[in-house]
């Protein structure tokens, strides 16, 4: 490894970043908007159909400068070339990084150790095609001659989340005559719950495993197995009912599964950044090819956007700004991201692992400790939910926790004054966090005194409203790739490594030690706190 970051506080701006810091954290967003009637048009971008307002922030023109400055001098436009070019980025597993390839045309030329990655990528995609047409058109058959009607996506992590989530978002244009889910946890619940009502004759599992060697996503395969041979009661049957998506080969053959029926991918795709590669496939099946060919383009379109719009106008940039701006300086711990849409329910969840396993690290590139905050805590749920559970703290509790807002103008599912309802929400929320309510106002309506502690809003609590004018398979891809792209960013500023995950082996090792134990009759050999929990789980299973 021969990279040289220099860590972010040894940048020249991040010092001026922080005096700028003691100067304008006392500003309140009542000043700034009452000083500058034109902040609110001004401090917007249009971008694809995403207008960002941007002005509910506690920036001004000279803040985003000086960001903008940090962003130029941490090198980002060298890294995000680099990115794009196929160079091995990912340090400390020696990979390129090139999910963006995956949505690039047929006809770009994208490079890795000298060869051309993009015929590869259309030639899956094409036999992902032919694949999801013939289940949506119940050509494919199941072992008893029956079409399939149900597709099982058997994945953890990477090959779970983003799938998960784009299904739920784009269940609008999904085929409704297809029951598609999707099984992830070792709990055998999770498998037992999600196969109970299906019938394995007409049911089909995607085995998603980048490695095929995960120990949860293994373990639901291979009941999944036995749940479809115990009723079709031939092996043979496997090759009907089992495909892989994977980028290992002979653990899919060992596994039973005819490698026809797998769909590759390639080590330069991280999983959380896998939803436009086959792992996708659950989603294409459910929209269709020419809905996920929307997908993608969605994706591409923002991440020409991001390879090419000046830092100022660039909408993941300044996303990821403001994220450095809010955890490096205000010392915030948290981002929520708010959908004002249902069917975003499980994007919050989707960017927790996107996010944390990206920047959520507290070595440089160099392996040098830093000396400052990095990667905040996501998390969310749907609006107008929230509001009746947790905004309070968000509202009024000690903590400052920057919103995402995102919302649409029209509805897919127009229903009265519903949607009326639901957007007022999202304005008034973004509106009453920036500008709260005044003692003085409260008094002024004849609260009584002992109440304008208690019903004081302090205002001054930042938020992003993302207007759009549709969900659409397009616009999701935007949104994706504009998450993704600003965790780039953030990660090119803090001079951490977005792609790797080392965070997660030791409990995995750990785990793979404490499983031959629970069988019973070895000597335990942790500290006394697990030796007395494992003891416990004995004694309860009657293992000794
Ligand atoms: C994501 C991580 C991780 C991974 C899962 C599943 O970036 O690498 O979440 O996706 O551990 O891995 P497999 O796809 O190899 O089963």
């Amino acid at each position: 490894m021969t990279t040289k970051t220099t860590p972010a506080s040894q940048l020249p701006t991040w010092r001026t970043l922080q005096q700028h810091h003691q100067a304008v954290r006392d500003l309140h967003l009542r000043d700034l908007f009452d000083a500058d009637p034109g902040r609110g048009e001004r401090m917007a971008l249009d971008v694809l159909g995403i207008y960002f307002d941007y002005a509910k922030h506690r920036v001004t023109d000279e803040t985003l400068k000086l960001l903008v400055q940090l962003a130029n001098e941490a090198g980002l436009r060298g890294r995000i070339d680099a990115m794009f070019a196929g160079e091995k980025i990912n340090v400390t597993e020696g990979r390129a990084v090139l999910h963006t390839a995956l949505r690039a045309p047929k006809g770009r030329q994208i490079y890795v150790d000298g060869q051309d990655v993009v015929p590869g990528i259309h030639e899956v995609l094409d036999k992902m095609s032919v694949f999801a047409k013939q289940v949506r058109a119940g050509r494919w058959l199941g072992f008893t001659g029956k079409p399939i009607r149900n597709i099982v996506n058997i994945g953890i992590g990477g090959s779970d989340l983003g799938p998960v989530m784009a299904y739920e978002a784009l269940r609008h244009y999904s085929q409704r005559d297809l029951t598609i889910r999707y099984v992830s946890n070792v709990d055998g619940t999770d498998f037992v719950e999600t196969t109970r009502d299906l019938d394995p004759a007409e049911t089909l599992f995607l085995i998603s495993s980048k490695t095929f060697t995960t120990q949860e996503t293994m373990a639901n395969a291979q009941s999944a197995r036995d749940w479809c041979l115990a009723a079709l009661h031939d092996p043979a049957a496997v090759a009907r009912h089992f495909v892989a998506i994977s980028t290992n080969a002979s653990e899919v053959s060992k596994f039973g599964i005819d490698t026809a029926n797998m769909f590759g991918f390639w080590d330069w795709v991280g999983g959380r950044y896998s939803m436009t590669s086959a792992i996708g496939l659950s989603t294409m099946i459910a929209i269709g090819p020419e809905g996920f060919r929307e997908l993608l383009d969605g994706c591409h379109a923002m991440d020409e956007h991001y390879r090419t719009a000046p830092f100022d106008q660039n909408l993941p940039v300044i996303m990821g700004l403001l994220g450095v701006w809010y955890t490096s300086f205000f010392g915030a711990e948290t981002q929520a991201v708010l959908p004002y849409d249902q069917y975003l329910k499980r994007f919050p969840a989707y960017l927790q692992q996107m996010t944390m396993e990206s920047v959520g690290k507290q070595v440089t590139l160099d392996g040098a400790r830093v000396d400052y905050q990095t990667g905040a805590i996501y998390w969310g749920e749907p609006g107008t939910n929230g509001q009746h559970s947790f905004y309070q703290l968000i509202h009024q509790g000690t903590k400052l926790i920057p919103c995402d807002c995102i919302a649409f103008s029209q509805s897919l599912n127009p229903l009265g004054q519903h949607h009326d309802f639901l957007m007022s929400n999202v304005f008034a929320q973004a509106e009453a966090l920036a500008f709260g309510k005044t003692a003085l106002q409260l008094r002024a309506e004849g609260v009584p005194e002992e109440l304008v502690p208690h019903k004081t809003f302090d205002g001054n609590r930042p938020s992003t409203t993302m207007l759009i004018e549709r969900l659409t398979p397009r616009v999701l891809g935007e949104l994706v790739a504009l998450y993704e792209h600003a965790v780039f960013t953030q990660g090119a500023i803090w001079g951490v490594g977005p792609f790797d995950q080392w965070g997660v082996q030791l409990g995995k090792e750990l785990a793979n030690r404490i499983v031959p134990e629970l069988a019973g009759g070895r000597e335990l050999r942790h500290d006394s706190s697990t030796n007395a929990l494992i003891r416990r789980y004995l004694l309860a299973n009657r293992r000794g």
